[in-house]
């Protein structure tokens, strides 16, 4: 046992020592984070090419974690925590890490032929959507992007993702490149297409010829992700330290559920994922709606109502009887709409989210609810109205992030439009509230008078 307080005296952890020599990269993926780290680059490191298939990760915005992780070759620890105990793997697939406005390295990969895939994990707000699904050409950063690459395609600074895939895109045809798969792994029914149509509209904006070489040489890919990742903390860097006896900065804990589920062609061929126990499949969007609204649907559903009853994490709100009634009363409807079976996988969820050595914050899951809510609640509200049935619990998880919004609007809660929300988080009137998140819903009297009931019982119920 190493000493707790002293463990950044340790050897740092490295690639020479304990973890393998980077692959050639032929994967780029957007939005490297600890999802990913635990995620697709675990199916990657566990593939039996691994040798063949390094990561280029490129992170959101910030340098922070190509900082951290450059002393240490890019390698980390994943820890595995069961309910009974943790175990830990070095991962080393991620060959190269790159912030993510790096242009001059995304035109380096997208130019190099031996370069197969790009995946993502950008977010809902990543992909830049209207509540049309399409490009939001209003958003000051699109079109701000959109302006510098009709002016030049080889611009050094773009903030959205879609224009800095038009950017690669370019780049690749201008090298002879040829063919490449694009497959995104967000919290989206249908990523594939929401992201094919932003991409292509963003082509269209700025090259139309683009599109006609894209149509020939880009294959759309689309899947559904699944392992629950909470953000690192203090905590796991002492448990790496005490156990494997080295200094990491940059670990990972995930839990031992993991699900890939993919659909597309990979003409320039990819990591044998399958032999590392991801599906490939022509029938995805089942698994990727279940994913959504059960897991997805209910863990917002606790991150909203949780903190109001003052809980901090997943494990501690689904041990709360009220709120796990909730939570089946929501599984109830969503699972109804499901063309796949739901029960083992609702047994399967609550205990994947009673894991007591997951500590998954609420307020993390929380972030982003303007953009989260429309995928993962609204389309059960809907289909319920439709059907005349009970919209309790669609309605229950609207009203929590209003008052979620009233309550921690001003500290804890982060979303990408968090100061649209908050005001109209804080009208008396729920309607615009409930309008942001979709018109129709918005003007569905039913709904709304549920929605505001619900905010006045929540509100009366967790008053400070
Ligand atoms: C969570 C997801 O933060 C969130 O919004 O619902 O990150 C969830 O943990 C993953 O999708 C699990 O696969």
């Amino acid at each position: 046992m190493t000493d707790t307080h002293d463990f950044t005296s340790l050897p740092r952890l490295n690639r020479a020592e304990h973890g393998r020599a980077a692959a050639p990269v032929r994967i780029i993926h957007l939005g490297i984070g600890n999802f990913t780290r635990a995620h697709q680059a675990w199916y990657t490191e566990h593939a039996p090419d691994t040798a063949q298939w390094g990561i280029a990760g490129f992170t959101g915005r910030s340098r922070r974690m190509v900082d951290k992780l450059a002393p240490q070759d890019n390698v980390y620890t994943l820890i595995t925590s069961a309910p009974e105990g943790d175990s830990f793997e070095v991962i080393s697939s991620i060959s190269s890490m790159h912030e993510g406005g790096d242009m001059a390295a995304l035109h380096k990969y997208f130019a190099d032929p031996n370069v197969s895939i790009v995946t993502s994990t950008v977010t809902e707000a990543g992909y830049k959507r209207n509540a049309h699904g399409d490009l939001d050409v209003n958003d000051t950063d699109v079109s701000e992007d959109l302006a510098k690459l009709r002016n030049d395609v080889n611009v050094s600074e773009l903030a959205t993702v879609p224009a800095r895939i038009v950017a690669g895109l370019e780049a690749r045809r201008a090298a002879n490149a040829g063919a490449i798969t694009i497959l995104p792994c967000d919290n989206l029914a249908g990523n594939g297409a929401a992201f094919r149509r932003v991409v292509e509209q963003a082509i269209e904006a700025v090259d139309p010829t683009l599109l006609e070489w894209t149509r020939d040489n880009v294959a759309w890919a689309t899947s559904m992700v699944d392992r629950i990742t909470p953000a690192t903390t203090d905590a796991e860097l002492q448990t790496v330290a005490q156990d494997e006896g080295w200094y990491d900065v940059a670990p990972v804990r995930t839990e031992p559920f993991l699900e890939w589920v993919i659909r597309g062609d990979f003409p320039k061929g990819r990591p044998a994922w399958d032999k590392a126990g991801a599906v490939i499949t022509d029938d995805v969007e089942p698994y990727e709606q279940r994913k959504l609204w059960m897991l997805n649907g209910s863990h917002s559903t606790l991150a909203y109502v949780g903190p109001l009853f003052g809980h901090e994490s997943v494990a501690e709100a689904i041990a709360d009887p009220q709120l796990r009634a909730w939570v089946n009363e929501w599984w109830d409807l969503a699972g109804s709409y499901l063309s796949v079976s739901s029960d083992d996988y609702r047994a399967k969820l609550l205990e994947r989210f009673s894991n007591p050595r997951i500590h998954h914050h609420l307020f993390q899951i929380a972030t982003d609810g303007s953009q989260k809510l429309p995928v993962r609640i609204v389309p059960v509200a809907k289909h319920a109205l439709a059907d005349g049935r009970d919209i309790t619990a669609p309605a229950r998880a609207v009203a929590a992030w209003i008052v979620f919004l009233r309550r921690f609007g001003n500290t804890e809660a982060k979303d990408v439009n968090l100061d649209e929300v908050r005001k109209l988080a804080v009208n008396d009137d729920v309607t615009p509230a409930v309008s942001y998140l979709d018109k129709d819903l918005g003007a569905n009297a039913t709904f709304t008078n549920k929605v505001s009931e619900l905010v006045n019982e929540l509100s009366s119920a967790t008053a400070a």
